[in-house]
């Protein structure tokens, strides 16, 4: 079964620079590698073409060390696209550089425009509703402007909360079929996936939630056998990349990419 929520005509992804090595993260563990990176993050592309995707790939921006998360500049959908208003004070100025871009691809792009914050990575859209969690980087005033926006396109909008000391609410789960999330039982504890089929990350493996189904794949971060094995047995063909160095700033498979359908 397709669902615009899963399968995906087209990708939108950024080079991380030099600068990469100053990027945001919640606890130092010590720098990235940029050459170990881009390695990963051709590994991934490739894994987004493989699967019949077009993706376009930006060049780096040094002056915005988290510029290759591209995934909280923006939401696509079927409908559009909304340009999002991040919380970290250093990652706003992101959108004025994807804004173009999109603007090249969609006809109907909206806008964020505050006072209220919001990033993509506190958004899952299942394709029958689009989950919300505020967080330290999304708040109510930016939940109720997507809100607006989304009741326009017809698009259910259900408001949670990102559990403390997690960054985004995708760091904490993602949608590996339209009925099924993957979720670390920390989030899953709160009762948002009522309705879906959720299985959780195993014990120590939760660094492993943020993955992406991408059409017939599920992108998901190297190094997390169980979960690797738990969902080939569930009959998902997972693609493991290497992400030693997002992981470093707190990033997942999921940031690295916008994914819609033209
Ligand atoms: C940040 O703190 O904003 C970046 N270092 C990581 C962003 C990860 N983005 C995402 O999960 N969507």
């Amino acid at each position: 079964m397709t669902s615009p929520a899963t399968h995906f005509s087209h990708a939108v992804s950024r080079r991380p620079g030099q600068s990469v090595t100053g990027g945001l993260r919640a606890e130092d563990r010590g720098a990235p590698d940029l050459v170990r990176m881009l390695a990963a993050h051709d590994a991934y592309i490739a894994t987004l073409r493989a699967t019949g995707a077009e993706v376009t790939v930006l060049d780096p921006l040094e002056e915005y060390p988290d510029a290759l998360f591209v995934e909280d500049t923006a939401l696509c959908l079927p409908e559009g696209a909304i340009m999002m208003r991040p919380g970290a004070p250093s990652r706003m100025g992101e959108v004025d550089h994807m804004r173009p871009v999109l603007a090249g691809m969609f006809d109907d792009l909206r806008e964020i425009t505050g006072p209220g914050h919001i990033e993509g990575g506190d958004i899952l859209y299942t394709g029958r509703e689009v989950l919300v969690g505020k967080s330290a980087r999304t708040d109510a005033a930016g939940v109720a402007e997507l809100r607006a926006i989304l009741d326009d396109w017809g698009h259910p909008l259900r408001e949670l909360q990102t559990p403390e000391g997690v960054l985004h609410f995708k760091t904490d789960c993602s949608l590996l079929d339209p009925e099924t999330i993957l979720s670390t039982r920390l989030l899953d504890s709160g009762g948002c996936f009522e309705g879906y089929r959720v299985l959780h990350l195993p014990d120590g493996e939760e660094a492993a939630a943020n993955a992406i189904r991408f059409n017939d794949v599920v992108l998901l971060p190297d190094g997390f056998p169980r979960t690797a094995e738990m969902l080939t047995r569930e009959g998902y063909d997972i693609r493991p990349i290497d992400n030693t160095d997002c992981a470093l700033l707190d990033g997942g498979m999921s940031c690295l990419s916008l994914r819609f359908i033209l």
